[in-house]
């Protein structure tokens, strides 16, 4: 059915298309047309940000004309519909994006080029949208590219932030954060179209016209008026800038409880009207049963959870389904991804809290909870008091709350039954009688016995009471996936290994990927170029398994040519960029080594640039002893990136931020260093910043502690772009390194099975440093890199008395295997030949990592699964 529909879709969406496909002439028409009806603009002042802004309305023009089509056939068609529901999204600019998915890029650039301006100029005018932290957000946005690119039913749920990630400045004391208004002269704000035409629909709150208190506004009292007006307001002001551990309050919970309630409304609503069949159908009382079989809902992460209990308010409260049948229904609908397995960052909500703002919700879960506690006891009795205290610990969905009275009516019961059971032993009458009298004893014994079992059960009053929504995912959706083979196997194996062995069938693995449209084509047109014409089609854009066949020529000395000229020009640009940006002036003849993603001490900056300060260090000895040109052929010319924002409260990775500019500031102002080592903090990374990097690097580093990186999906920007990554066997790390060739990824460092162990060898403190590790440190606190105080961040790498975690990350134990491989590094830069060879093995191999793989296996396994749930 999925396939018939496809061809369905295109065929109509060609039509579409075919009716209007404009030339550059009456492109240029419509920006014109659009420059001069477009309102805040004066028409003499034709200038680049009004050229922007008539540019996209004539756009969009083109895009609703498919999504009308699209959205008028999924409605006559009653197709089943995936809805993504995440709290974030991180689209970057669109223009570009949505330009290359029409195929009117060239159109487009020859109609602004007759007004007088460059495609480029004019896309660069538009802000990014910023809704959403890292790999998160990015993920759902390169999802919305696929499902749209591979005609899938599918819309995306979201909320419109008004003001999105903060804006990272770099001062001289490190990250400082301002907000930035995205919306301004913004177009298309209620969501993204493509050329299929997925819709993005983002929700933001106002109040009410019939909450507004008129009367008070008239008596003058435009305070208490304007109160209301906020407070509704204020929902929707800001992303939550979260990531990883860190955790919101109330505003939070607002805004989690909005998306979901909006998006079930939004969905049921839908759901109906398409039951109902319009004219054409029979009219008659909707089919709950039915909903399933029309709906799946996607978590992406547990941020909406609240729809679980939000379906069944609307299904018991408003539809009149019973409990049982919104029960049934809503757990043949949800699905979850998990992306992390920090246990400080499983999200976990103060039931008090809850049970303020969302009574209704918490009866709904403590019934969820109530049904859960009573399939655990099915699995593991009630014989085994200290066994099932265990799993219900791990698994109930709240912590820290008495059992239900039907729970512990029933664990009563049943240690009633195992001692009447002992009873019933054959045996003489007088043997009988006997020890009829002895257990009568024994069982008095064995109830209280039971009774202090029991006792096991009662909350601790010091503790906080929970409510734990992985766990509510896991036991209210029929799917739970993993975003690496890696990841998906501790998630089964230790985070939720509790629940796996209740529905093995629900856990699945579905590794991340990325849209190729703009993670290479769109923001790599130059090498997009030479792979299409040594391929000899341009349909690995959506057949990225056609990557596959560059292999062959990975040897042939004209595309290694074409191959390194174009990662130089690349290289040139973003030399460009970053002299703008922060002032230093970079050799694009020097290797471009790159480290970009949120700053996080699990992601291990620390260890990349105490790797920089060694290296330095090294340099420097040598320049004492040894010629220049010694030194040159000792150490590969780097220029070493860095980029990424630090949560706002995070202090260690602050310093992190403040260190890595430090240490910039003194080896890139050394007269003895030169070119030799350049190292730049690149400030505000976000999209249109990594559509710069991206292209133009060619060392990418993913370097986490082993079992703590779920996938990452920059790694597969990077390998798609012709980077080689040095990393550890973490996340996604581990199939690209199967695709691309164990010769042609540089790997370091301990693996995930061995870290529990190594960081009780620690505690143990049997661990010694390697001395290397030591003289970098030293290094640092010898004040080289000016007078901040690194102690506390060098002392967080010792575990002394004071600092917490006793590098807990393990800096120390990787150190000498990390720069040993970075010495591999130098040795095959050094071979062009052999480093291009890599570099194309990379883009070969990353066929895999496409988003439409990802997209294409989930939405097979939705149906597949659903399938067998309805026939059990
Ligand atoms: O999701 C990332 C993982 O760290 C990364 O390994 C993975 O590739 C990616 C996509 O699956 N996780 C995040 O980006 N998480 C957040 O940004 C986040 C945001 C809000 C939170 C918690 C985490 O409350």
């Amino acid at each position: 059915q999925s396939h018939e529909l496809k061809d369905a879709i295109s065929h109509q969406e060609a039509n579409a298309l075919e009716d209007f496909v404009p030339d550059s002439s009456s492109i240029a028409l419509s920006i014109k047309y659009h420059a001069e009806f477009t309102p805040s603009f004066s028409p003499e002042k034709f200038k680049l940000p009004k050229a922007y802004v008539a540019t996209a309305e004539s756009v969009r023009d083109s895009l609703i004309i498919n999504w009308n089509t699209t959205y008028e056939y999924h409605e006559k068609m009653n197709v089943k519909q995936a809805y993504y529901l995440s709290m974030e999204f991180l689209q970057g600019r669109a223009l570009l994006n949505a330009i290359g998915n029409l195929e009117l890029t060239g159109a487009y650039a020859e109609a602004l080029k007759k007004l007088g301006y460059s495609l480029e100029d004019v896309a660069k005018q538009e802000p990014d949208a910023a809704l959403g932290n890292g790999g998160l957000g990015r993920l759902a946005s390169c999802f919305l590219d696929s499902l749209a690119t591979l005609n899938y039913p599918a819309w995306g749920y979201g909320l419109r932030y008004r003001y999105g990630l903060f804006k990272q400045l770099i001062t001289k004391d490190g990250q400082e954060e301002v907000a930035e208004n995205w919306l301004e002269g913004r177009w298309a704000i209620h969501g993204r179209l493509t050329k299929t035409t997925v819709n993005l629909r983002l929700w933001s709150t106002k109040l009410s016209p019939r909450d507004f208190d008129l009367h008070a506004f008239n008596v003058g009292d435009h305070a208490k008026a304007y109160a209301a007006m906020k407070s509704a307001e204020k929902i929707c002001y800001v992303l939550y800038p979260g990531d990883e551990s860190r955790e919101g309050k109330t505003l939070r919970l607002k805004q989690q409880y909005t998306l979901c309630s909006a998006s079930i409304q939004d969905i049921i609503a839908r759901f109906e009207r398409r039951s109902d069949g319009g004219e054409e159908k029979e009219e008659g009382p909707v089919n709950w049963e039915e909903f399933p079989e029309k709906v799946v809902v996607q978590m992406n992460d547990t941020h909406p959870t609240l729809c679980i209990p939000e379906l069944i308010r609307i299904l018991v409260d408003v539809k009149g389904l019973t409990w049982k049948q919104a029960w049934n229904v809503t757990r043949r609908t949800v699905a979850y991804t998990n992306h992390t397995v920090l246990p400080e960052a499983l999200e976990k909500w103060s039931l008090d809290l809850v049970q303020e703002l969302l009574p209704r919700h918490v009866e709904i879960i403590k019934q969820i909870d109530e049904e859960l506690i009573h399939i655990i006891i099915e699995k593991y009795g009630a014989a085994d008091v200290d066994l099932l205290h265990e799993k219900l610990e791990e698994m109930r969905i709240l912590d820290n709350i008495e059992l239900p009275g039907s729970v512990l009516d029933l664990l009563m019961n049943s240690k009633e039954q195992v001692v009447s059971s002992a009873l019933t032993i054959e045996s003489s009458e007088e043997e009988v009688k006997k020890t009829n009298q002895q257990e009568e004893d024994g069982e008095a014994e064995e109830i209280e016995q039971g009774e202090n079992e029991l006792k096991l059960f009662i909350p601790d009053p010091t503790q906080p009471k929970l409510v734990r929504m992985a766990n509510l995912c896991v036991a209210g959706g029929f799917s739970v996936n993993g975003v690496a083979e890696i990841h998906s196997e501790i998630v089964q194996n230790e985070v939720f290994n509790g629940f796996y062995k209740l529905w093995p069938e629900k856990f699945q693995n579905k590794t991340n990927g990325v849209t190729p449209r703009r993670w290479i084509r769109f923001c790599n047109s130059d090498l997009s170029s030479i792979i299409t014409k040594w391929i000899g089609t341009e349909d690995w854009v959506l057949d990225t398994e056609k990557l596959m066949e560059l292999r062959k020529f990975a040897d042939n000395e004209d595309l290694q040519w074409e191959w390194r000229e174009s990662k130089r020009r690349n290289k040139v640009k973003v030399a460009a960029f970053l002299k703008e940006k922060t002032g230093y002036t970079v050799s694009p003849d020097a290797m471009f080594d790159v480290q970009v993603k949120r700053i996080h001490e699990y992601k291990r900056q620390l260890l990349n640039i105490l790797g920089i300060v060694y290296r330095y260090k090294k340099m420097k000895e040598m320049m004492e002893i040894s010629s220049p040109e010694e030194v040159r052929s000792k150490f590969v010319p780097r220029v070493c990136i860095f980029g990424g924002k630090a949560f706002a409260t995070y202090v260690q990775a602050k310093r992190i931020v403040k260190f890595i500019t430090d240490v910039g500031s003194t080896i890139n102002r050394d007269p003895d260093i030169g070119d030799l080592l350049k190292v730049v903090f690149v400030p505000d990374y976000n999209v249109s910043v990594a559509e710069v990097l991206v292209p133009g690097s060619e060392l990418s580093q993913h370097i986490s502690t082993a079992g703590m990186e779920a996938s990452g999906t920059s790694n597969m920007k990077f390998a798609m772009n012709g980077c080689i990554l040095i990393g550890t066997l973490d996340g996604a790390n581990v199939e690209i390194r199967q695709e691309v060739g164990e010769d042609n990824f540089f790997l370091f460092g301990a693996q995930a099975h061995e870290i529990a162990g190594l960081r009780q060898e620690r505690a143990e403190g049997k661990f010694v440093p390697d001395p290397r590790f030591e003289e970098a440190k030293a290094y640092v606190r010898s004040g080289v890199f000016g007078t901040y105080n690194y102690d506390e961040l060098m002392g967080s790498l010792e575990g002394n008395e004071g600092y917490g975690r006793a590098d807990y990350f393990l800096v120390g134990k990787d150190f000498p295997s990390y720069i040993e491989c970075q010495e591999q590094v130098d040795l095959a830069y050094r071979d062009q030949k052999r480093w291009t060879k890599m570099s194309i093995l990379n883009t070969a191999g990353s066929f895999k990592f496409s988003s439409d793989r990802t997209i294409h296996q989930a939405m097979s396994i939705v149906c597949s699964l659903m399938y067998m749930l309805e026939i059990r």
